[in-house]
């Protein structure tokens, strides 16, 4: 097992048999809790499932050459849509390149992200319409983009007034491998000097590629931004309740004035890092099997059948489920290859002689190859970029 001190207390509101009780000292979440109905329940299911079935589609198109690689979110959907669903209507979120189950909570198209692995596009949607920053492959980058965005928030007067349509925080997700890049240390550090209206939200799912999380750090990840004034929380990331009360209230807190928070959701990688990799070759498939059986979408499942929710409703996001991997594959092989000068669009605002400069070498370039068709090795069309 990964050395992740299991007995370090965390805030778990359902348990792995899906039973709902709120534990005296984490009274202030389950009070969140309390004010969802039956409908949020049943939409935290079904985003849930959703997720897993795009992510299950989207590995086999990759597996058939239609992405150049995938990224799966597979084990991590409670910490997701928990979280997502914790986020403010009007907050902005900055996340790392395996938020799946984050952005659907925020309106971005399934099909945005598929373009995205495959090459297609720059990035895949409009953040100012989502709020929904584009993917972060660099790690940890993002939570100083985050900070930067919070510290003009504090500029622009946009935190802290009481009125809800005027506040705002943001929120960074990042792993637990990017918690060893100094990005992230800056990025407390501004976050906590400047009292920025920003929560850390870290997915522990203890892998960063090969490297187990105790190769990245020597303490609890939610300690580590307690040197730099910023407090810390664990949370159970396979308990979609728990994500969504424990996000909901830093976020709250920090729109609210009172600063940034970290927060540590304790899940774990099911699946592979990318299409690339393959863990068998680095963990014990006994500890796979350990986090299997605290499954998170199952624990909730669990949770809705103790509620009485029959099973037609479940029998119901099945068949969506299939719906929704059709239309993604059919959408997936319609998808058209991108002229190569796009790669000069929005480089700058405005023209630059330079990127001009180059376009036109590309055209003539191209012109005289008498066109250009992007392959690999194996001579899969890729759509232009891997
Ligand atoms: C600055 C930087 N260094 C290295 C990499 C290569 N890289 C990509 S993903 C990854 C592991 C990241 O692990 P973690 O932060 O735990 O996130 P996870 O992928 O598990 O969600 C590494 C080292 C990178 N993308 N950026």
């Amino acid at each position: 097992m990964t050395a992740q001190n299991p007995e370090i207390p965390m805030v778990q509101l359902l348990s792995v048999d899906g039973d709902f009780s709120v534990p005296k000292e984490h009274a202030v979440y389950g009070e969140l809790i309390r004010d969802l109905r039956e409908a949020d329940f049943l939409k935290f299911y079904r985003d849930m499932a959703r997720i897993r079935r795009f992510d299950n589609e989207a590995t086999a198109l990759q597996r058939q050459g239609q992405m150049g690689l995938w990224v799966p979110a597979i084990g991590q959907e409670a910490a997701q849509i928990g979280s997502g669903y914790g986020v403010g209507p009007n907050d902005h979120i900055f996340p790392s390149y395996r938020e799946h189950g984050v952005a659907i909570t925020h309106g971005v198209d399934l099909m945005s992200i598929v373009k995205m692995y495959r090459g297609v596009n720059h990035g895949g949607w409009n953040p100012h319409e989502t709020r929904f920053h584009l993917y972060a492959i660099v790690l940890g980058t993002q939570a100083l983009h985050a900070t930067g965005y919070a510290m003009g928030l504090n500029f622009e007067g946009r935190v802290g007034t009481g009125d809800p349509e005027n506040d705002l925080a943001v929120i960074a997700y990042f792993g637990d491998g990017a918690t060893a890049e100094g990005d992230i240390s800056e990025a407390l550090l501004f976050a906590a000097t400047t009292k920025a209206p920003q929560v850390f939200f870290c997915q522990n799912n203890q892998w960063a590629i090969s490297s187990p999380v105790g190769t990245q750090t020597t303490v609890p990840i939610y300690k580590r931004g307690e040197g730099f004034g910023v407090p810390g929380i664990r949370v159970d990331g396979n308990d979609v309740l728990a994500c969504y009360a424990v996000t909901k209230k830093h976020m709250d807190d920090a729109r609210g004035g009172l600063g940034p928070a970290l927060i540590e959701a304790l899940t774990y990688r099911i699946g592979a890092h990318t299409t690339s990799d393959d863990p068998s070759k680095y963990r014990d498939a006994a500890e796979v099997a350990y986090w299997e059986a605290r499954d998170p979408i199952v624990r909730f499942e669990k949770f809705l059948r103790k509620q009485g929710i029959g099973q037609d409703f479940f029998d119901e996001v099945a068949i969506a489920g299939d719906v929704i991997a059709s239309e993604v594959r059919e959408a997936t092989f319609a998808l058209t290859e991108p002229p190569l000068e796009n790669m000069f669009d929005h480089v700058y605002s405005e023209p630059h002689p330079l990127v001009e400069e180059q376009k036109a070498w590309l055209q003539k370039y191209e012109s005289e190859l008498g066109g250009h068709t992007p392959t690999t090795d194996d001579g899969v069309n890729y759509g232009g970029t891997r």
